[in-house]
């Protein structure tokens, strides 16, 4: 058997042999990996530790944190700060961006993350994940504040997502394809086991939390009623749903056999343009989609040209196999 590459020895060749990841960059990568080895670990202990269950706080979202919650942001934090690599880190789990305490050196990037996405499973031992995000810090910037991460997608140097299920996987984009490791966890190496993960145009299995069908705008009830109709109706096949309810479970089937993942915009609370953030949520995963062959829209527009105007803010995310995201993105342009 080919000898396997270390997520390193990947990162080594990106920054040698291609020019596209300045050192800076490669380790920063490394240590955001290295920390999801930590929640992993950590996610994996639950009962045995009593990390399981509320924290008795909440988010800057007014979300009832769990411990990992609280866990997984403080591991990142941790692990982040002191690396000379970033400007300034900003978390679902903290109200502001977090800086670099002045007793370290700071660097030229951003990171954002979720840091531990699929919350309401952690309890249930389903599948969750850690979503992340880089940006560089603007030119000439010297003391990093919100509105300096406050770029359109289509800026992000690296995304990525550990997902804690079977197995324990990182998949990474640096703007030159996706990369799937999986972690070996006799030894803690992250090894590459897909070079080139890769969305297919079409697909027949759809993800959305079809208990939200009432609240829904007329293009994606249109265009789930379609799919439920099946052979007889005007898609001619039958489709197959799934819902994880951790996007990060979710997003990897898409990048793994193809698919769509919706949590659109809904009535139950008119004034969200949607549930997922899209900083630290669609954003990341939407390049990493996009690098796959994929697409990803609000139903609108392209999520990565969205600009933002707030940190936590939320968006719209319908994203996957190519075909299908621009036929529900059609059917919302055709609603006007
Ligand atoms: P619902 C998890 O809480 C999350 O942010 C995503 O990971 C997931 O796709 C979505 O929310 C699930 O939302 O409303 O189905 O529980």
């Amino acid at each position: 058997m080919a000898s396997r590459i270390s997520l390193t020895q990947y990162l080594v060749e990106k920054q040698r042999e291609k020019g596209l990841i300045p050192a800076e960059l490669r380790l920063l990568l490394e240590v955001v990996a290295r920390a999801c080895k930590r929640i992993g670990y950590t996610v994996s202990r639950g009962a045995i530790d009593g990390v399981l269950g509320e924290a008795g706080s909440s988010n800057v979202q007014g979300e009832a944190q769990k411990k990992l919650d609280v866990i997984a942001n403080e591991a990142l934090v941790e692990a982040n700060e002191w690396g000379g690599n970033l400007a300034a880190l900003a978390s679902e789990e903290m109200d502001h961006p977090h800086p670099i305490p002045h007793r370290y050196p700071k660097g030229e990037f951003l990171l954002l993350y979720d840091p531990l996405d699929g919350s309401s499973n952690i309890d249930v031992n389903v599948s969750i994940g850690t979503i992340f995000s880089v940006l560089r810090l603007p030119e000439g910037v010297k003391e990093p504040a919100e509105e300096h991460f406050l770029q359109p997608g289509t800026k992000q140097v690296a995304a990525g997502y550990a997902v804690y299920g079977p197995s324990t996987l990182l998949v990474l984009t640096v703007g030159d394809g996706v990369a799937c490791f999986t972690l070996d966890k006799e030894i803690g190496s992250w090894w590459l086991t897909v070079e080139r993960m890769s969305v297919p145009e079409h697909t027949r299995e759809f993800a959305i939390n079809a208990s939200n069908a009432r609240h829904w705008e007329p293009p994606v009830k249109r265009y789930v009623d379609e799919l439920l109709a099946g052979r007889e109706g005007p898609r001619g096949v039958d489709f197959n749903m799934r819902w994880v309810a951790s996007m990060v479970a979710d997003v990897h089937r898409i990048l793994c056999r193809g698919g769509i993942f919706m949590y659109p915009r809904d009535n139950r609370e008119p004034g969200k343009p949607g549930k997922l953030r899209l900083m630290y949520e669609a954003n990341p995963m939407s390049f990493l989609i996009e690098q796959a062959g994929g697409a990803a829209t609000n139903g609108h527009q392209r999520i990565m040209e969205i600009v933002p105007t707030q940190l936590h803010e939320r968006v719209a995310v319908i994203l996957g196999s190519k075909a299908e995201v621009e036929r529900v993105t059609s059917y919302h342009r055709e609603q006007g």
